[in-house]
Order: structure tokens, then sequence, then C-alpha cells
């Protein structure tokens, strides 16, 4: 090689000669592959995401989701009517980004999708309807409009619509991540729900849905939230608490007009799941939020309300039900519409953070 020490390293490569030809058929055909040819890609200098910002208009997504239910049974084999979203960067994968999964998910009136159990940690976000209760390890859970619901890796759980109406949700899921990772198990469970009954609220929220208390009877760390429901009517309060308060001149919002919450397992005061945080974000018609950068990805839904969002010194729409992917590293900001029908921009977020954090990959500005 020949000496180039004034280049930049990356641009040190050796001279082409039948020699280097012969070295480099060599190492193909001894399954071997150099660093100095793809430094600069496998270690850039901050990250560069293969996954690209984009947004899922939701009347679009809406529409499809009931052609499939009118085209496509659900039952097992298939176990989900879930539509994923595939980020436009990471081309024929179903996956927003590289750890997580998005998806609609269809249930039909009188449908039932069949129990089953996967190492994957999941969650539904309910954007609108009614009638529909996830099982999970036998207990029946209500998903109504606004309800964040927990399914945690290996509990068994199927959905049942017991309404005249059909009902679309959010699906989030660590998919890619474990499928990166090769974690992931998978059993089928009863075909029917092993659990019909649709009561108001499921034991497990009996149990554990009071504010900051705790059975004696469980008081060790688990590594997922044992609460398998967080009410709209909790979020909504915590949100409209926090600009009340703002209003009354305390400093509890996280800037100006924008309130936020994390939902936490109440046996840690930590993320929901092992590799999935939760939150929620409110904010006041014309606020905007604080430019953010971070390591990891994240995906929004716009629960209510109108505005835009800059993703990447791009600026986009958004209105009711949009979903949008932030890819690692990717600048944002929301702002809130000035309109009268609606006070506020209210956003619901997911995020691989637990994992970064965990890793201690973690990096924001
Ligand atoms: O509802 O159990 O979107 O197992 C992807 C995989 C939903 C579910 C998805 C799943 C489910
Ligand atoms: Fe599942």
């Amino acid at each position: 090689m020949k000496n180039k020490a004034a280049q930049p390293p990356h641009e040190q490569q050796p001279e082409d000669t039948p020699e280097l030809h012969r070295l480099y058929a060599d190492f193909k055909d001894n399954h071997l592959n150099p660093l100095w040819t793809q430094t600069a890609n496998l270690m850039p200098p901050h990250p560069k995401p293969e996954a690209v910002a984009h947004v899922w208009d939701w009347e679009a997504l809406y529409k499809m989701a009931v052609r499939s239910g009118d085209l496509v049974p659900v039952g097992r084999g298939g176990e989900r009517r879930a539509i994923g979203l595939s980020n436009p960067g990471l081309t024929g994968r179903a996956y927003i980004s590289p750890t997580l999964w998005a998806a609609v998910q269809y249930l039909g009136p009188g449908e039932n999708a069949p129990e089953h159990r996967h190492t994957q940690n999941a969650f539904r976000f309910v954007i609108e309807g009614e009638g529909v209760w996830t099982v999970v390890d036998g207990d029946p859970v209500r998903m109504s409009r606004g309800d964040l619901l927990l399914t945690p890796g290996w509990k068994f759980h199927g959905h049942q619509n017991i309404a005249t109406e059909p009902m679309v949700w959010l699906d989030g899921l660590d998919i890619p991540f474990g499928k990166q990772m090769d974690i992931g198990f998978f059993e089928f469970g009863p075909e029917v729900v092993s659990d019909l009954s649709t009561p108001d609220l499921s034991r497990a929220e009996r149990l554990w849905g009071h504010p900051s208390i705790r059975p004696l009877s469980s008081l060790d760390d688990e590594p997922s939230s044992p609460l398998p429901a967080y009410r709209w009517v909790h979020t909504d309060a915590a949100l409209r608490e926090q600009l009340l308060l703002e209003e009354e001149g305390r400093d509890v919002t996280l800037s100006k007009g924008h309130a936020a919450i994390r939902f936490i397992n109440p046996t840690t005061g930590k993320d929901v799941l092992p590799t999935m945080r939760c939150q929620f974000h409110r904010l006041r018609s014309g606020a905007k939020s604080v430019s953010a950068r971070d390591v990891g990805s994240s995906v929004l839904q716009v629960f209510e309300g109108s505005g835009h969002v800059t993703l990447g010194g791009k600026r986009y729409d958004l209105k009711k039900g949009d979903i949008f992917v932030v890819p690692s590293w990717i600048e944002w900001s929301v702002e809130a519409a000035v309109e009268k029908a609606n006070p506020y921009l209210d956003l619901f977020q997911f995020s691989d953070a637990p994992i970064m954090e965990k890793l201690n990959f973690a990096k924001s500005v």
C-alpha cells in the first residue's frame, strides 16, 4: 500500500492490481469481508439511519384496513389481521424502524383472533372504537378509546370483538429487534379466547390499578408492568392538570404549553415494557415542542387535533390518526395548529429508549 498519510484514513485504499483482485476473490470464497472497504459505512461519525422519516395518513390506513377486513379472514396461522407500517428506507421489511414494529390491526364485529404467545413484547393503543376485549393470560381486558393495553412477552393473548362495529387500533411490538437478535419463541393457544366474559375492569387492573398503591403479596420488581391497561381517564387528567398547573404559574411542563407523561411499570417506576417506552404529549393550541434528537427510534400517532411535525428539516402536516416515525439521530419537533375545534394536539409516542438506555447507547441533544 502506498503512503497516503495526508488523506483521511477512509480514503487510504490499496493499489488496484491483479494480486489484489485475487486476494478479494479468495476473501469471497472463504467467507471473509474486509473492514477497510466499508469502514465509514460501518462506523459512521454519528448515526446514519437506513430508516427514513415518514408520515402515514390515517384515512388511507383505515380504508385499507377495512378492505383487508372484507378480503382476509382472521384465524389460525395468519393469527392477526395486522398491517405493518414499512419504513421506505427499510425496503421489503414490514419494520417501521430497525427495532420497532407498528401495525394497524382490524377486527370485525363478532370476530375472534386466536390466542397465542411469543417472546416479543406488545402493546395496543386505541385511537377510536369500542367493543374489543383482549384476553391476556386468561384475563379479559377492555379496549376503549385512548387506552394503552399491554401484552408483555410470553403472555397468551387473543382478541374478541363483541360489538356491531369493526375496530381498528395501533399495535406496537419489538419484532425487528427480536428478529435481529434471534430471540423469538412462539406457541399457539386456544382458537377461541379462553374467557369470553367482558368485564369493565380486568382482574389485574382490580389488583394493580390504584394510584401509587401495590398489593403486599407482590413486592418484587417485575420486568414488565403487571398493569395491563392504562386508561384514558387517567392519561387525560394527568395532561389536563399539568397544563392547568402551568396556567397557575407552576413550572411543571416540558416547555411552554407542552404537557407530557410517561406510562410506567408500578413495580419499578420504569418503562412499561423491557424494550419499549410509551409516552403521551399534549400541546396547547399554537405551542411547539423543543427540538429533540436522540439515539434510537420513535413512533408517534396523533390522537386528537392537528398541527405539523418538522422531521429532519422537512415539515409535514398532521391530522387525527396520522402516524410518523423518527429514525435515530433525526432532529424533530411538533407544533399544534391554532384551530377552534381542538384546543390541543394530543400525541401518543412509543420508542426503543429502554433498549438504548440499558445498553448504554442512549444519547440526546
Ligand atoms: O395482536 O397478537 O401487529 O402477535 C403483530 C403480531 C399484532 C397480536 C401484531 C402480533 C399481534
Ligand atoms: Fe401476538
